[in-house]
Parts: C-alpha cells; structure tokens; sequence
C-alpha cells in the first residue's frame, strides 16, 4: 500500500524549490499538503499576495499533489492527529530556526503512532529572498496596503495596532516578532498617532501639526514599511477640509482615519476634562462622517468615529446613542474611548453596543484600562487594538538617562552598556 505523505506549504509564489521538495515528497507516497490559513502566514512572516482559496486551488493542481487540506495552524497538531500520516515531510532549516518547537511537537505526536519524519536539506537559494524581496514592494503600494485592514479583520477578528511615526519607529513594527509556544507573533498594522506625531515634533496635541507635515510622516512610514495604516485624523478639521484629507489618505495608502467627535481647539483625550474639551454634535458630527465617506474614492478605505463621552463624562446612554447614529451615517468602524484605569465601562460599552450591532468594528486604546489581554477583548466583541503611545514613552526615559550619564561623567564610557553596540545600529536598516 502506498505510504500516505504529509507536508505544509504557506507560499504564494511557487518556485522551483517547493517543485523540488513535492517531486521528492510524492516520490514517498501519496502526497497531501496543508495548505496555510491565511492568519496562520500573516502572523509569521508576511500576509499573502493571494487568499487561502487561491492558494489552496493554486497548490491543488501542482503535479505530485494528491489532496490539499486546510493547516489552520503553525503548529501541526490538529492535521496530524486528524490524518495520521505516515511520514511527513520538511526542509532540515526548521531544526535551528522560530520552528524548532514547532518540530519537535511534529516528532512527538509521529512517534506517538510510529509516524516518521523526513527532512531534505534546505538550499538557501538568493533567487528566493529576490522573490520575497518583490513581494514585499508589492504589499508595500497603497492599493494593496489600503485594502488589507479591512481584510486582516474579517480573517482574524481581531487585529493590533502599535504607533509608529518616523521611519525607524516603522520599521521596529514592521520588523518586531516574538516566537512563543510554536507561534508567532507581530502587530498587524501602524497607528499614526496625533499626540505621538506631534511629541516627536516637540509640539502639543491641539491640531497644531498641520496635514502636509502629518501626510509626511505616513511618506516616511510608507517608504520603509509594508504593514496597514491607521490614521489618527483629529477631528478631521473642517467637513468641507475632510472630504481632501480623505482623498489624500487614500492616495498614500492609508487603511483608515479615525475622527473624534470634539470641535474647536482640541486636547488630547486623556486630559479628560481637567481641560475645557468640546465635545461636537450628533448632527454635525454625522455630516462630516457622510461627507467623508462620499469623498472617498475607494471601496476599502475605512472611517472610524471615534466617540468621546466617556471620556467627557457624558454616560453611557449617550456614548451608545451617539456610536449608533454614527454608524447610521456610514461609519465603518466605531472606536470607544476611556481614561478609566478600571477597563469595566469600556466592557460595558462593547455588550450593549454588541446587543444591537453584531458587527461594525470596535476599535480601543486600551492605554489606561490596560490589563485586558487582546484574547480577552476579542471575546467581549472587540476587533482592532491600538498600542498608541507605549513606544514612544519607553523611548523618552532611555534618552534622557543616557543624556543625564553623560552629563555627570563628562564622558560616554558609562552609558555604552545602555546603548545599541555600534555595529548593530550601522545594520539596523537594511541596505536596498
Ligand atoms: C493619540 O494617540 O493621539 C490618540 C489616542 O488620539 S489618545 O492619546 O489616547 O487620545
Ligand atoms: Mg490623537
């Protein structure tokens, strides 16, 4: 009887090296391959130029492939016990590489049936990172970057933001992943922060930064990056204003803006009302969303109204009114705001709203009410979590230590041990 063959296949781009490795593998019986969910490749390396079914139809008629099944999974667990294949089949990279753990799970549960492993050697082939190289400037063009938000949340549920507004604070969201129990773990998208945008700038969050230095920011964070863009829009200025900057946030590549529903001089929401705040009204309000969205010129583009009465202390009958006639005049995603260290009004808020909205998106920033893990918050019916400041303020401490060091020692000796080793930070930006 023919042996029955497993292995796992996350690409979108064939090459000869997964032509090579499925000649080899059908060459051992009969050949299934796990197909990679497209949440499963997104969280590991990046998200895929082609959908799961696409892929799956793709990888289905390559000759040597007997069935295609669905790997939800890094991790092989739930294929491997479902389809007891007798061997399954590998590059010999995952031995040292994230996968290790991975592997070794592989080699438990095939020895738990007398299933065995056969790995191939892997040949790191410079026409592959030239592949991933193309892929990567593909993702990165505003058409395809725009419209991934929107599809990230309907593939995951829930999905993360981290702020980032230079080139370098992109990269380190492009770039930062955590291995963690043979699973990988990175931020999906950027949030282009008002407060952050302007304390780089050394500058308050009153507006004050206007749009072409804002839009030069998302330039810089483009150029670099390939990940979603969340755009802290303010109040979105003027309704006769807005309708250009959302012409102008599509045209960058931007996912989303998201408007606060405060007029006049605004202030950063975690004032409260320790400052005078004011908060806009429903219809105005509900004007400039539709205008925004007749503007808009693209179907994927999104617009978040942010509502702001709890923060200004105006109950929750009010924020729940209000979020709901928001999303009557069109607005894609609503996003709730507390300065509550407690997170119980926000989760309040998500269950009444849920009671009657089962799936306009909910977005927070979970910046006082910290405690909730994002697991947690997809299972009260939250969809986009945005790290909107952590960064930054973990940044401004190590600066100023550094620079008070070299202060007291009238030298740089002291603070080296702090510091990035030269060497590293000269290659901390990849070379084109
Ligand atoms: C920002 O990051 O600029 C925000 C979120 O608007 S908050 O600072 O919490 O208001
Ligand atoms: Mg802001």
């Amino acid at each position: 009887m023919q042996k029955r063959v497993y292995m796992c296949m996350s690409t979108d781009v064939i090459h000869s090296g997964h032509i090579n490795i499925i000649k080899k593998a059908s060459e051992l019986g009969t050949l299934t391959v796990g197909v990679l969910s497209d949440e499963a490749v997104s969280s590991y390396k990046r998200y895929p130029l082609i959908p799961f079914h696409e892929r799956m139809a793709m990888i289905e008629n390559i000759k040597g492939v007997s069935h295609v099944v669905e790997q939800k999974t890094l991790s092989y667990k739930d294929n491997l016990e479902k389809y007891q294949p007798d061997i399954v089949v590998h590059g010999d990279n995952w031995k040292t590489d994230f996968q290790k753990e991975i592997r070794t799970e592989v080699l438990d549960i095939l020895n738990s049936y007398g299933g065995r492993l056969i790995e191939f050697p892997y040949t790191n082939d410079p026409k592959i990172n030239e592949i991933d190289r193309r892929a990567r400037a593909e993702l990165s063009t505003p058409h395809f970057r725009r419209g991934r938000l929107k599809r990230l949340i309907s593939i995951k549920g829930i999905v993360t933001a981290m702020e980032a507004h230079d080139g370098l604070t992109g990269l380190l969201v492009e770039n930062t992943v955590v291995h963690q129990e043979g699973g990988a773990h990175q931020f999906d998208a950027m949030w282009v922060s008002s407060l952050c945008d302007s304390t780089a700038k050394g500058k308050p969050d009153i507006e004050l930064v206007d749009m072409t230095s804002r839009f030069r920011t998302i330039e810089d964070l483009t150029e670099v990056t390939t990940k979603p863009i969340i755009f802290d829009a303010d109040t979105g200025g003027l309704k006769e204003h807005f309708a250009y900057t959302i012409r102008s946030l599509e045209r960058l590549g931007v996912s989303m803006a998201i408007i606060e529903d405060k007029t006049g001089l605004k202030k950063n929401s975690l004032f409260g009302n320790e400052v005078k705040q004011t908060q806009d009204s429903i219809e105005n309000f509900c004007e400039k969303i539709k205008v925004g969205k007749a503007a808009q010129r693209t179907s994927d583009f999104m617009i978040c109204a942010r509502c702001e009465s709890l923060i200004l202390e105006q109950g929750m009958d009010d924020a729940l009114t209000r979020t709901r006639a928001y999303v009557k005049a069109g607005a894609d995603a609503i996003m709730i705001h507390s300065r509550q260290k407690d997170p119980s009004e926000i989760i309040e808020f998500i269950n009444l709203f849920r009671k009657t909205d089962k799936i306009t998106p909910i977005v927070l920033v979970p910046t006082s009410f910290n405690s909730v893990t994002e697991e947690e918050w997809q299972k009260y019916g939250a969809n986009v979590i945005i790290y909107a400041n952590q960064m930054m303020r973990a940044s401004v401490p190590a600066m100023q230590r550094c620079a008070e060091m070299i202060l007291e020692h009238h030298r740089a000796e002291e603070v080296d041990s702090m510091c990035m080793p030269f060497k590293d930070i000269i290659r901390l930006i990849p070379a084109e």
